[in-house]
């Protein structure tokens, strides 16, 4: 884990979870002086921590900005190797962007690029993802699976499967589904998108670039007026605020071992389980290609994650990239 002094110090009190730290055994165990771990502190109250003093027993964390940094996610972090690089920002124009940038300077896999706020948030084909200050998770996981280029689509679908199964074991009171091929929606409202971008040869993939925006505390207003009827967010569907370093936290274990699982076991189990997670398996369904829009019966997926559609007249037609609808 490539923490800094400062953000080490800061883990030992959030894993202290409350309870005073002796500044004595503290500059022991990390091979610094008294002096630095309380000019440390500064720098972290500073940054809106908040310690006491307690006499005899040391310091104690009283409270904490909700920032999603590295010492927070650290944490929370149950993963062998991914996580263990975190970039953080309080502002970035795009962590896809910055990824791109890393992964090319040889990131290793499982490295995380996260940010409070995003002011050119992608979704594909360029549309806009909006991605407001401190409200969400708005990060790019670049991984490094050995894989080919034409496996590729079906990492947007294990992220999917990570992302949903992280959501239903933190909270209880909604279901989210996945939207084939990359959105999680809560009741029929969009609360997550995936975005999959690839450093690849013809023949080689270098890196994927897994990016993940999550709406987990925004209220109805903090969206933008155009989005507000089709947007939503834990927060609202979960009826309170959520700790967002826990989630990314859960969402980097369950990655992980999906990741991991597909490349030993092949796509049969992810998929198995996307199914399960699925609100578009089973619906009437209208699909907008680039070159056509047609309607119909999603009755499954492929072994590639590719959408097979029942069409009316008893056709059964592959769908690679589409926008969805699902109807009533
Ligand atoms: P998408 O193309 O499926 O969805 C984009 C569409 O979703 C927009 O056109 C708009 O209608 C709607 N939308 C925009 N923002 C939101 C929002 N916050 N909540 C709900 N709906 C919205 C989905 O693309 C993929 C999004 C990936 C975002 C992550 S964030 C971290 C990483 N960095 C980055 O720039 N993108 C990814």
């Amino acid at each position: 884990m490539n923490l800094s002094m400062k953000d080490k110090i800061l883990q030992h009190f959030l894993q202290s979870k409350g309870e005073p730290i002796s500044g004595q055994q503290l500059a022991d165990e990390l091979g610094i002086s008294r002096t630095a771990i309380w000019k440390h502190l500064q720098t972290l109250q500073e940054e809106g921590y908040k310690f006491i003093t307690i006499k005899k027993k040391g310091y104690q964390l009283v409270a904490a900005p909700d920032r999603v940094d590295a010492a927070k996610i650290s944490s929370f972090l149950k993963t062998k190797r991914f996580g263990y690089s975190i970039h953080y920002f309080e502002e970035i124009d795009s962590t896809q962007t910055y990824a791109q940038k890393l992964a090319r300077q040889g990131a290793e896999d499982g490295t995380v690029i996260i940010a409070e706020e995003q002011t050119g948030g992608k979704g594909r084909m360029q549309r806009i993802w909006h991605s407001a200050k401190g409200k969400g998770i708005w990060m790019t996981v670049i991984i490094r699976p050995n894989i080919l280029p034409h496996q590729a689509p079906q990492l947007t679908l294990v992220a999917a499967v990570s992302v949903v199964m992280a959501m239903k074991s933190l909270y209880q009171n909604f279901t989210p589904e996945i939207k084939w091929p990359n959105d999680i929606l809560i009741n029929g409202k969009k609360c997550a998108g995936i975005l999959t971008e690839m450093l690849a040869e013809m023949d080689r993939v270098d890196g994927l670039l897994i990016g993940i925006g999550i709406n987990t505390n925004h209220e109805l207003d903090d969206f933008p007026e155009d989005i507000q009827s089709i947007a939503t967010s834990i927060a609202i569907e979960e009826k309170k605020k959520v700790d967002r370093a826990e989630l990314v936290a859960e969402i980097l274990k369950n990655l992980e071992h999906f990741t991991d699982e597909y490349v030993e076991n092949g796509f049969t189990s992810i998929k198995t389980l996307w199914e399960e997670h699925s609100g578009t398996i089973g619906k009437r369904i209208k699909a907008s290609t680039i070159r056509e829009t047609i309607e119909g019966q999603a009755i499954g997926i492929t072994d590639e994650g590719v959408l097979e559609i029942l069409l009316d007249d008893g056709q059964v037609k592959k769908v690679y990239s589409a926008d969805i609808e699902i109807q009533n």
